[in-house]
């Protein structure tokens, strides 16, 4: 019976690994602590950057409620801002998961531990606790998947990556606060020397040890630089670009040219007509207060052009270095509608029928910027369909998702 007993992972003795120990996991959380932090931080920004608080079109979580206290006008400067902020929250993010699974695995006999609830209060810290492991495997699960294959959820990652966020953030909250100051604690005594602390993670009939604990964290150190050297190359084009075999997920290959950076979603994708963006078929339908104006392709290039180095950075965490943009300034089109004075918010409709990016809105803040253009070349070329042709958004320092391709109307004014 004994015997059994023991060979249950309740058991602490089922547990053999010599590794595991109050050091091994202080070290692991208190990188994870630094590292959730940022992810923590950027993950908000990218929220705010959606710009969810100015229109529906924009809201994939219109039951934020208080969660969305923190919403501010997302700025234009400096014109790399959203490139950095998601880069580092996605690049970081993968670089994390192996030091989640190295920390996952060095409390795994504790998920096992009986009896399961001692008291209230061990009851309070198991709860959190659940909490805690569920929520980050469910962030990273879901960033993953949604980095890799865009497909897999149809338009429902954004509030389960945001709401998750949320709960996991509440519970490990409660867990450092919890667990922090033993953490610290450990780590400062192995440092000075001293032994470990007794504690439940440490294997009381221990193997022989394979490798030594700090071996350990340099295998584990070594899996997340692995996967930042395959994935850090997203964030850049040409040769860094190749190195990232973690590929952004195995999307239309851009060819070579001017037109020759990352494609998002194709033409075809998009279910866009070529028959509907000929020259004489393709108008834009500008609205305003002073009323409607149509414009051809030739009608805009009659307005005055201008020109923008610009680059387009997706929440998927790839990023394109500048692009050399050239169209017409976003507020000369509100002009023509009315707005001589401070720059509307806009709502930007594509000729895309279906999908959840097939219309943005943009604030006035970004509307009044002259790098904000409606774009209608690239690199000094005529846009390809896959980038937006006849005309596409492009605005300084906004999520990719805002810079709507294929653009039909848009109407300028308060959307709230
Ligand atoms: N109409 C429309 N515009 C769109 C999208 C879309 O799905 N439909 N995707 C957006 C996203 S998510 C990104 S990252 C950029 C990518 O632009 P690119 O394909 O020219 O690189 O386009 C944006 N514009
Ligand atoms: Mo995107």
């Amino acid at each position: 019976m004994r015997d059994l007993a023991t060979r249950l992972p309740s058991s602490p003795r089922f547990w053999r690994s010599p590794l595991r120990g109050p050091w091994f996991t202080s070290v692991l959380g208190l990188v994870l602590l630094a590292g959730i932090g940022v992810l923590f931080v950027t993950g908000l920004l990218s929220y705010a950057a959606y710009n969810p608080d100015l229109s529906p079109v924009n809201d994939k979580t219109p039951d934020k409620g208080l969660l969305g206290f923190y919403l501010f006008a997302w700025p234009t400067e400096p014109s790399w801002l959203y490139r950095l902020t998601q880069g580092v929250h996605v690049t970081l993010g993968l670089t994390l998961i192996p030091v989640l699974l190295a920390k996952l695995w060095s409390v795994v006999p504790r998920l096992f531990a009986l009896p399961p609830v001692r008291s209230p209060a061990h009851a309070l810290e198991r709860a959190s606790l659940l909490l805690l492991v569920g929520g980050a495997l469910f962030e990273f699960v879901t960033g993953v998947l949604n980095v890799q294959l865009e497909y897999v959820f149809p338009g429902s990652f954004y509030p389960l990556h945001f709401y998750g966020a949320w709960v996991f953030f509440a519970a490990f909250l409660a867990h450092v606060g919890l667990k922090a100051p033993t953490a610290v604690r450990n780590v400062r005594r192995m440092r000075a020397g001293g032994g470990e602390e007794r504690d439940s993670l440490v294997a009381p009939r221990p193997d022989a040890p394979t490798v030594s604990r700090r071996g350990a964290l340099w295998t584990v150190g070594g899996g997340s630089l692995l996967l930042f050297a395959t994935s850090a190359g997203r964030s850049f084009d040409g040769a860094v670009r190749a190195t990232a075999v973690l590929a952004p997920h195995g999307g239309a290959e851009p060819g070579r040219g001017p037109n020759g950076f990352q494609i998002n979603k194709t033409a075809a994708y998009a279910g866009i007509d070529a028959a509907e963006t000929r020259e004489d078929a393709w108008r834009l339908v500008v609205v305003g207060p002073t009323g409607t104006v149509r414009l051809g392709r030739a009608g805009l290039l009659r307005l005055p052009l201008h020109s923008a180095a610009l680059p387009i950075a997706c929440v998927e965490g790839w990023s394109t270095s500048d692009q050399w943009w050239r169209g017409v300034r976003l507020r000369d089109l509100a002009a023509l509608v009315g707005f001589d004075g401070d720059a509307p918010d806009v709502l930007v409709e594509s000729l895309q029928r279906r999908g959840a990016f097939r219309s943005g809105a943009l604030r006035g803040n970004q509307v009044a910027d002259p790098r904000s253009l409606l774009a209608l070349y690239v690199n000094g070329e005529t846009l390809s369909p896959d980038h937006g042709y006849p005309a596409r958004i492009i605005v300084p320092a906004a999520p990719g998702v805002l810079n709507t391709k294929w653009v039909a109307r848009m109407t300028f004014g308060d959307l709230g």
